[in-house]
């Protein structure tokens, strides 16, 4: 019963460490910004979903139609930022001839548009079909892009952690690790003092702590080579 419990507490304690070591991993503030691409589903519930996406300069957003029904991604003109081009799904030229056009630049169920914004500003649009019942959205592009307000999903997010770890979050994980395993040690050693006290049991706490003296020797290894990583990087 004792037994079962501690055991249950080091995995519950092993699953916090993890978390922790994932977070960190996962922060880096030292990696330069490159050009992301945003989603925005388009629904059966007729709405841009976000509504509101903001990027970066360079970043693309990609409308993808999660639904059957069809939909267009059309600029309103008159909701351009200076020196910003025309832009609408179907490649029109103005805002009239992607009305008129219609259904040219619908983009059906399980398609996508995508278009990539260099001007900062505010961008307006709205599908052409469904205007009428509010089917609008706006891309606001400004330097820093979705870090200022931490608002949109990026496509690229899920993947970058495993594609391109960038130096420092080598670093950072080793630190995880380390962190992880001299955190265990002494909680190993905590706990077997605590178990053998409890049930007077000679045994069980030297074995752990020879346990715990290998988790503190490979922490010690870890932070060591996180030493050495950080110092050929820098
Ligand atoms: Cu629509």
């Amino acid at each position: 019963m004792l037994r079962r419990s501690f055991i249950q507490l080091s995995i519950g304690s092993l699953a916090i460490f993890s978390t922790t070591s994932s977070v960190l991993a996962a922060e880096d503030p030292t990696s330069s910004p490159s050009p992301q691409t945003h989603i925005v589903a388009m629904t059966d519930g007729m709405i841009y979903d976000p509504e509101i996406i903001t990027i970066a300069p360079g970043d693309t957003v990609r409308w993808l139609n999660i639904g059957k029904m069809g939909h267009s991604v059309t600029a309103y003109q008159n909701e351009l930022p200076d020196g910003a081009p025309y832009w609408a799904s179907g490649d029109f030229a103005s805002e009239n001839a992607a009305r008129s056009g219609y259904p040219l630049g619908d983009i059906p169920g399980g398609e996508s548009y995508s278009y990539t914004f260099d001007i900062e500003g505010e961008y307006g649009y709205f599908c052409v079909p469904h205007e009428t019942i509010q089917m609008v959205g706006k891309v606001i592009v400004k330097e820093g892009g979705a870090s200022t307000d931490g608002g949109s999903s990026t496509e690229e997010s899920s993947t970058q952690l495993g594609g391109n770890l960038p130096g420092g979050s080598v670093g950072a994980a080793f630190a995880a690790v380390g962190i992880i395993l001299t955190s265990l040690s002494v909680f190993l050693v905590f706990a077997s003092d605590l178990y053998s006290y409890i049930l007077g049991d000679p045994d069980t706490g030297p074995k752990s702590s020879r346990i715990a003296v290998f988790f503190a020797g490979l922490g010690g290894l870890l932070l060591l080579i996180l030493m050495i990583v950080t110092l050929i990087g820098s």
